[in-house]
């Protein structure tokens, strides 16, 4: 049981390692939304709202998903008892869309939830790997050769999957170089909804580069015309932005629009939510991998926890906390091994322990609402 009495937001403002370029834009810092959940007996979580800083990839931006976690969705959780963290998805369902805004409160009481029983998130969600293969998504560099030694350390590193961000201006001749340099390493490329069915043959040009799939190279609310796409290219389509739901998911399987998921805790609205996407796609035979938003080290710890369920069978965009920031916010920073695997803590909860000090000082602007 769980009685849920205040719900937190925190804005935080942290400067990227490196920037992060995509078909749709470049960012330099990330501005978080980090929350914080609390119950009747004094326990806490942690969550964080992972959409970016302006709607390019999703509609959800860090201004909206704040007026919305403040105005709307708090007030629809505090002062309110549910038998498990499984039920606060119910209690935000009336307000339609804003996934990302409640995934950010409904994660924070899985944390809670885990921490007051005492066992690991990881446990909790139903994981079963307790070590998780890893992946990195490298942004679009300034140069082809910037790229290819951005991808040489991260292959030296040990990751086991290296996706680069693809663009019309920014495609086969770069693949075509990396694959010139790294003939054998697991690629593949994702497109952020860069291209139309009008580009065709330049999708069907890439089937020779032997990539392990390509991410939503089509429209962003588009599941019918990649089913189309898929029917004539070689190389898997694994899908992003448009599986929002696990009807989303059903639907696209029953399409053939791809053959992966790429399964993002914030674009489906939490951990309840990736789990019936996952068990949707598991019964489906469909693989998914868990993908990131550049998250803060809360947003990641989410990412390990979920990640070892049984259908994340491919690696996912979860990676060490030093690709990302100088300094993380939890302790320890999330590290990950010469074998380019990250095995998930044994701690209560996220299993991490949260920088409260530090993020007082980050914060830009607090809210808290009390039931
Ligand atoms: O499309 O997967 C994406 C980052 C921001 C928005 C969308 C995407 C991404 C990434 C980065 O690919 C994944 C990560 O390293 O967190
Ligand atoms: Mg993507």
């Amino acid at each position: 049981m769980l009685n849920l009495r205040s719900v937190e937001l925190i804005e935080i403002h942290l400067p990227l390692v490196h920037f992060f370029e995509t078909s749709f834009g470049r960012t330099y810092e990330r501005r978080i939304i980090l929350v914080r959940v609390t119950d009747a007996d004094g326990a806490e979580g942690w969550g964080e709202i992972t959409c970016g800083e302006s709607p390019g990839y999703s509609d959800e931006w860090t201004d909206s998903a704040w007026v919305t976690a403040e105005k709307i969705l708090a007030p629809m959780v505090v002062g309110r008892e549910v038998g498990s963290a499984a039920d606060v998805w119910g209690l935000m369902k009336w307000a339609r869309g804003h996934r990302m805004a409640k995934s950010g409160i409904e994660t924070a009481c899985w944390d809670l939830e885990a921490k007051k029983l005492g066992v690991p998130l990881w446990r909790h969600l139903g994981g079963v790997n307790q070590t998780i293969e890893c992946g990195v998504s490298i942004g679009i560099q300034d140069s082809v050769e910037q790229l290819l030694e951005k991808i040489r350390v991260e292959v030296e590193a040990g990751y086991k999957r290296i996706k680069i961000k693809i663009s019309p201006t920014w495609d086969h001749d770069v693949i075509k170089a990396v694959r010139a340099e790294f003939g054998d390493i697991l690629l593949m490329g994702d497109a952020n909804s860069a291209y139309t069915l009008d580009d065709i043959d330049k999708l069907k040009s890439l089937d020779e580069f032997n990539l392990m799939m390509l991410e939503q190279p089509l429209p962003y609310d588009d599941i019918v015309d990649h089913a189309k796409l898929q029917a004539e290219i070689n190389t898997p389509i694994c899908l992003d932005e448009p599986i929002k739901s696990p009807e989303d998911a059903r639907k696209a399987i029953e399409l053939g629009s791809g053959k992966i998921i790429n399964l993002k805790n914030g674009r489906v609205g939490g951990h309840t939510q990736s789990k019936m996407v996952e068990q949707v796609c598991r019964s489906a035979g469909m693989p998914v991998w868990c993908g990131g938003m550049l998250e803060s080290g809360i947003g990641r710890a989410h990412n390990i926890a979920i990640s070892t369920l049984a259908g994340y069978t491919m690696p996912g965009d979860v990676s060490a906390s030093k690709r990302y920031w100088h300094e993380d916010i939890i302790e320890p920073a999330v590290e990950v091994s010469p074998e380019g695997t990250i095995t998930a803590p044994e701690g209560p909860g996220i299993g991490f322990e949260v920088r409260r000090d530090e993020i007082e000082k980050l914060a830009i602007r607090q809210a808290k609402t009390v039931g």
